[in-house]
C-alpha cells in the first residue's frame, strides 16, 4: 500500500518567490511506502515518472529505522520515519527504468543501492546498463558523498540511497525501490527472489521480519515535482522571461474576468 503526502507551497507564495528570486525556486514531494515478505523473496514498488523537461531533481531515501539491530550496541539510534510504532529494516536499492508499459530489461538505466556505493563509483560509470554511459544516458545519477549530513532523518544513511538526477532526455520513466538488490530479471519476473529483510542479529524482542517501510523525498530547484496516483510529474520552472509573460497572461484573464463579471452584474440587476 503506498501512501502519498505532499508538500505544497501556495501558488501565490511560489509564484512570487519565482518571480523574486527564480534560482531559489523548490519544490519536493515525500512519498511513503511498505514492501512485504512473501514465498520466494520479497516485493517491490514502482513509481512512474513523467518528466516533462530538462531539468534536476535529488532522490533522498530513509529506509532504515534502526541505526543497527543490536540496542546494546554503542551509537545504537531509531528513527520510526513514518509514525506507525514499528522499527523495520529496509536495505534500500533504487532503479530508473523507461516506460514502456510494463517492465523489460532492455528499459532498465540506472541503479543506485547507497551512498557512495553501487551509485557510480569512482568513474561515476557503473551501474548503467544496456550501455548507457553519464555522457549518453537520458537521465544521469551522481551520489550525494558519506562526508555529508543526513538531511531527511535517515539514521543508516550510508545504505539509503542519496543522489541528485540529471534530466537529459524528458520522458515516461519508472523508478522501483526494493530491498538490497534486484536485479532486472527479478524486477520483470515480478519478486524480489531469494531475498529476506535485513534480520536484526540480536538485541530485539519479535523483530518484524515481514515487511519494511521506506519514504522517498524527492526534491529540486528547477522543475515542480507533483504526484497523481502512484504517477511522479515533473514539470519545468518557467524561465523569469516566460514568468513575465505567464503573469502579464494572467492580469488579461484577471481582467477579463472581472468585466465579465461586471457585464453579469449589470445584467442580473438591470
Ligand atoms: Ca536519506
Ligand atoms: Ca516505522
Ligand atoms: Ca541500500
Ligand atoms: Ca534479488
Amino acid at each position: 500500500m503506498m501512501l502519498k503526502q505532499i508538500q505544497l507551497v501556495s501558488a501565490a507564495t511560489l509564484a512570487f518567490g519565482l518571480f523574486a528570486t527564480p534560482t531559489q525556486a523548490a519544490s519536493s514531494l515525500i512519498i511513503d511506502g511498505t514492501l512485504h515478505k512473501r514465498e520466494g523473496g520479497t516485493t517491490f514498488d514502482v513509481w512512474k515518472f513523467e518528466i516533462l523537461g530538462t531539468g534536476t531533481f535529488t532522490v533522498d531515501v530513509a529506509a532504515y529505522e534502526a541505526s543497527q539491530s543490536n540496542v546494546t550496541t554503542p551509537g545504537y539510534f531509531t528513527n520510526d520515519i513514518n509514525g506507525d510504532g514499528e522499527l523495520t529494516w529496509l536495505d534500500a536499492d533504487t532503479y530508473f527504468y523507461h516506460d514502456t508499459g510494463s517492465i523489460k530489461t532492455t528499459d532498465a538505466i540506472f541503479r543506485c543501492d547507497d551512498v557512495e556505493n553501487n551509485c557510480g563509483g569512482d568513474t561515476g560509470a557503473s551501474n548503467y546498463f544496456n550501455d548507457y554511459t553519464p555522457e549518453t544516458s537520458p537521465l544521469t545519477r551522481s551520489t550525494h558523498l558519506q562526508t555529508e549530513t543526513s538531511v531527511d532523518g535517515s539514521v543508516h544513511f550510508r545504505r539509503d540511497p542519496w543522489y541528485d538526477v540529471v534530466v537529459n532526455t524528458p520522458g515516461d520513466y519508472q523508478f522501483l525501490i526494493a530491498d538490497f538488490r534486484l536485479d532486472p530479471a527479478e524486477a520483470v519476473a515480478g519478486i524480489n527472489t531469494g531475498d529476506n529483510f535485513s534480520a536484526p542479529a540480536g538485541g530485539f524482542v519479535s523483530p518484524i521480519l515481514d515487511h519494511a517501510d521506506y519514504r522517498v523525498t524527492f526534491s529540486s530547484t528547477d522543475m515542480y515535482i507533483s504526484v497523481s496516483g502512484d504517477t511522479i510529474i515533473l514539470t519545468p520552472v518557467p524561465e523569469p522571461e516566460n514568468w513575465a509573460m505567464l503573469l502579464a497572461g494572467l492580469g488579461f484573464v484577471g481582467w477579463r474576468l472581472s468585466n465579465q463579471a461586471r457585464e453579469k452584474s449589470s445584467l442580473t440587476f438591470a
